[in-house]
């Protein structure tokens, strides 16, 4: 076990992820315990809550060809240029993101796979279509879902973990379709699968979700699109995923009336869902959807027409389309009562026995093992940057899943030397067993060994 820090160490070595072995270089950042997380398949489990999630958001959308085997390796082109990052984009930066070497990374969010997959579509790549796992790839992949795990250096605590799970859905249409789908008159066809009326339909019983949207000025029609078109996308998106939440909440309802759901408080009037003005560098305009939950709204999913350039590049320039990114694991938080996001990794039988497949029922907490704090304060190097996000994969790397929680809990520069020192208190705490006092001991020494080594700081 070791933690790529200085580019010296890694210099021709190798790092296997997926059974592949990549070069390393200056750039590879990707710790062993990130490496351990890539292969555990939470989406192939049918009774882990995010696999249940996720085959209910796919049988939403029955027309659409859906994917959830793709590779989390994938390039530095897939992942940004394919989708306009700029160069200087943070997104890009060694502190945000787990790179295997310069060209390949650990995608950051499933709109790496966007232009592949259309690209695949336009030229019938059957080696890719074929990973469809409902076969509705062909003719194009015009629409489709993309469930999977992505990966970002983040901070800990008990809704962030350096990975988690994204649905990304691309639903692209010809304009002579608009056209058409624009001229049927409502309620017409109860045969239509996720077309402009059957949403309308549906958005008829989710009226009292709010819509604050505004297209402000960062966040532009596009010129190659017409108003009309923009807003008929933009309706089709949006009415798809109020159908998309309002199907999957009242399943829980469902199971709630039935007796199967106690603990967790959903009710109907308790999820307003609202749209918020966002920016994404391949979308425009953009949106994020909220919603209202436990008296806070919650961030669940990025949206918005794609770019025209994307399609373009897809040589697909005569179709318009919208896509979205779900975080599955804020929705399964909200609809299975889970109230840590380090519980969707627990092998404890005491959390895995309680779901199976297709039914959305309450989580019942099983009691927590107590937990250990240490502190550590330090000075920051005079030379060089000091980055909370390479201190968080340190302390993971060193405990491993026992870290709970790394939080800065006090910072002052000296008014004489001008020197910085930082506390952090790290909380240790074990998902199925109770930790001694002595073994974390030994934990939190290598932690503060490896911080002077690998930080640079100066121990106080
Ligand atoms: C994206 O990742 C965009 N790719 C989404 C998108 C797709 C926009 C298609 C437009 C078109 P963002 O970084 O905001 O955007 O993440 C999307 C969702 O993932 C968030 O709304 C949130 O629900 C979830 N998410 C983001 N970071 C975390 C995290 N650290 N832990 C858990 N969920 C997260
Ligand atoms: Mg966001």
């Amino acid at each position: 076990k070791r933690t790529y820090s200085s580019s010296s160490e890694i210099k021709n070595s190798e790092l296997k992820v997926m059974g592949s072995s990549y070069q390393t270089d200056g750039w590879t950042n990707t710790t062993s315990a990130i490496q351990n997380k890539t292969g555990c398949n939470l989406l192939h489990n049918p009774s882990h809550p995010l696999a249940i999630l996720k085959e209910l958001i796919f049988k939403e959308f029955p027309s659409f060809a859906y994917y959830d085997s793709l590779s989390p390796v994938v390039s530095t082109y897939q992942n940004f240029d394919s989708l306009g990052f700029s160069k200087d984009h943070p997104g890009r930066s060694k502190t945000d993101t787990y790179y295997i070497n310069e060209n390949t990374l650990l995608r950051t969010h499933t709109s790496a796979h966007q232009l592949q997959l259309l690209v695949a579509g336009k030229q019938s790549d059957r080696s890719l279509l074929a990973q469809a796992k409902n076969g509705k790839a062909a003719p194009g992949n015009e629409r489709f879902l993309v469930a999977a795990d992505v990966y970002r250096r983040d901070e800990i605590d008990s809704s962030h973990y350096p990975v988690f799970h994204q649905m990304e859905a691309v639903c692209t249409f010809s304009r002579k379709e608009i056209q058409q789908l624009k001229q049927q008159p409502a309620h017409s066809n109860t045969n239509t699968q996720n077309n402009f009326e059957a949403h309308s339909i549906a958005y008829s019983q989710v009226a009292k979700l709010t819509d604050t949207t505004v297209i402000g000025n960062g966040n532009p029609k596009q010129p190659e699109h017409t108003t009309d078109e923009v807003a008929f996308v933009a309706e089709h998106m949006k009415q798809s995923m109020n159908q998309m939440v309002f199907q999957i909440l009242s399943k829980a309802m469902a199971a709630k009336k039935a007796g199967g759901y106690q603990a967790s408080d959903v009710s109907e009037s308790e999820f307003p869902v609202r749209w918020i003005d966002a920016y994404f560098p391949f979308t425009s305009p953009s949106w994020e959807m909220e919603v209202f939950y436990q008296g806070e709204w919650l961030e669940i999913c990025g949206c918005g027409i794609m770019k025209q350039e994307l399609l373009d590049n897809a040589g697909m320039p005569d179709r318009l389309g919208w896509a979205f990114g779900f975080g599955l694991e804020r929705l399964a938080m909200l609809l299975f009562g889970i109230p840590d996001i380090r519980l969707f990794w627990s092998t404890d039988p005491r959390f895995t026995s309680q779901f199976s497949p297709g039914r959305i029922n309450a989580f019942k907490p099983f009691s927590r093992h107590p937990s250990c704090t240490k502190d550590v304060s330090f000075w920051l190097p005079s030379i060089g940057n000091f980055h909370e996000n390479d201190l968080m994969d340190l302390v993971r790397e060193t405990a491993g899943d026992l870290v709970e929680d790394v939080k800065l809990i006090d910072s002052f520069t000296h008014p004489k030397t001008g020197k910085t020192s930082h506390c952090y208190r790290i909380n240790y705490c074990s998902m199925d067993r109770n930790v001694t006092n002595d073994e974390i001991n030994l934990i939190q020494e290598q932690v503060r060994d490896q911080m002077v080594k690998q930080l640079g700081v100066t121990l106080r």
